[in-house]
Formats: C-alpha cells, structure tokens, sequence
C-alpha cells in the first residue's frame, strides 16, 4: 500500500491529501547554494569624505585626508578598521598621500559636493575641478548608475587601503584589490558598490569559512595592467 501511494505522488495523481505542503514534494527540492552562503553577508556602511586618514611629509607634519568608510559604524575614521578608497591615478602600483588626497576630492565630486576644503563657500576654481573631476569619474561609471561597483572602480584605478599597522601610512601590503581585502579576523570582502551621492559603500563580506569564489575575483584582460592577481589570495 505504501508504495503504491508513493508511485502516484511521483506520477503526480496522488490524491489531493497527500499534497499538502509537509509532504514530500515529486519537484525538484531547493538545494544550498556554494555561494552566497551562511558565512557571507552584505553591509552598508557610512562614507567619510573628509578624514584625516595619515600624515607625511616632512617628519610627518601633514595631514593625509582620505576618502574613508566607517567600518566599524562609531562615526569617525579607526585606523586598522575602517578602510579608504584610494586610487592609483598614475597607475605605478602604489597608491601615495598625494592620490589619496586626489581621489578623496574626485569621489567627493561625483556626489556634486564641490566644497573640497570643506569651508562652506564652493570658489570658481573648486566648482571648475570638481566638473572636471565629475566628467572623468562619469567615463569609469560604464552603467551610468551613479556609483562605482568593484570592476568600475578597479579600472579607476581603485584600491582599498587598511592601515594595519596603524602608522598613519599606508604600506603596499596595506593596499588591497577591492575584490579582495580583509575585513578583520580572518574575514574577507569585497565591495559592492560605492554611492558617493547617498554617502554609501556596500561591502559583501565572507566568513574564514566561505569558499573562495575563484571565477569571480579573475581579473580581465581589461583590468590585466592593475596588477590585480598579485592581491587575489583567499
Ligand atoms: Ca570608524
Ligand atoms: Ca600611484
Ligand atoms: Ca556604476
Ligand atoms: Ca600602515
């Protein structure tokens, strides 16, 4: 009797009783997915467009002002948690104060927000860069969405920088892809996208224990001259 019931279910003319949803369904049950996984998540997190991220210069008397995101949400840049974004303008594989300082005022610009040294009056020559700025940032947003995801960004030139040692500068293993950059423990993210006009960054984060998605993090020939495989590690 048992198995005649279960023949019908699977030919679909089990009588209507048996399909009651604690049943066993004949389709094809939902099955885990590799990725995402439990162990991954996405989080938005808050930008800081104006945060003395380091110093240089001369026994280091500058301030370096970074374009930063509050990471760990207490509002204001935390050296070795919260990260920059930073990009490499002249493409030599290193990202220095000066690019820094560059990129802070041309992510800034694709908000609209021309007031760059943050006094409150935005001058001829502020709103003049801060065009240029936005027509340069607007041929790397190739969706036209307003924001740079992880591949927009890269091809900017865009790198995440962790103050680890938390020096106030920032060393070349310092400096990550934004495919790939640790997130604290052995945590690791990725960014979703950067909204400079809502003051977002949204970061997709893995656990130690998520697989590396491999295919994901290859870089095209495209973004080839960034250098990019030397930070894809897992
Ligand atoms: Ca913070
Ligand atoms: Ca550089
Ligand atoms: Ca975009
Ligand atoms: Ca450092």
């Amino acid at each position: 009797m048992a198995i005649g019931l279960s023949t019908n279910i699977y030919t679909g003319s089990a009588p209507e009783r048996l399909c009651c949803p604690t049943w066993p369904r004949p389709w094809p049950q939902p099955q885990p997915q590799p990725w995402p996984g439990p162990w991954d998540w996405n989080e938005s997190r808050e930008n800081l467009d104006n945060a003395t991220v380091g110093r240089h210069g001369f026994l280091g008397l500058e301030r370096t002002r970074g374009y930063a995101v509050d990471r760990n949400g207490d509002g204001r840049y935390t050296p070795g948690q919260d990260m920059v974004l930073a990009m490499d303008l002249n493409r030599d594989g290193r990202v220095t104060p000066d690019e820094i300082e560059k990129s802070r005022e041309m992510l800034q610009a694709m908000s609209g927000d021309f007031d760059f040294n943050h006094d409150g009056v935005v001058t001829i020559c502020e709103r003049l860069k801060g065009q240029a700025y936005q027509r340069q940032m607007r041929q790397y947003d190739t969706d036209r969405d307003g924001r740079l995801d992880a591949g927009e960004f890269a091809r900017a030139g865009g790198r995440v920088l962790i103050d680890s040692n938390r020096d106030g500068r920032f060393q070349d293993w310092e400096q990550h892809s934004p495919f790939d950059f640790p997130t604290g423990g052995f945590g690791r993210g990725s960014i979703n996208y950067i909204d400079p006009f809502c003051g977002q960054t949204s970061i997709h984060e893995r656990g130690p224990w998520s697989p590396c998605p491999w295919d994901k993090w290859k870089p095209t020939p495209f973004q080839a001259p960034m250098r990019l495989e030397r930070y894809h590690y897992c």
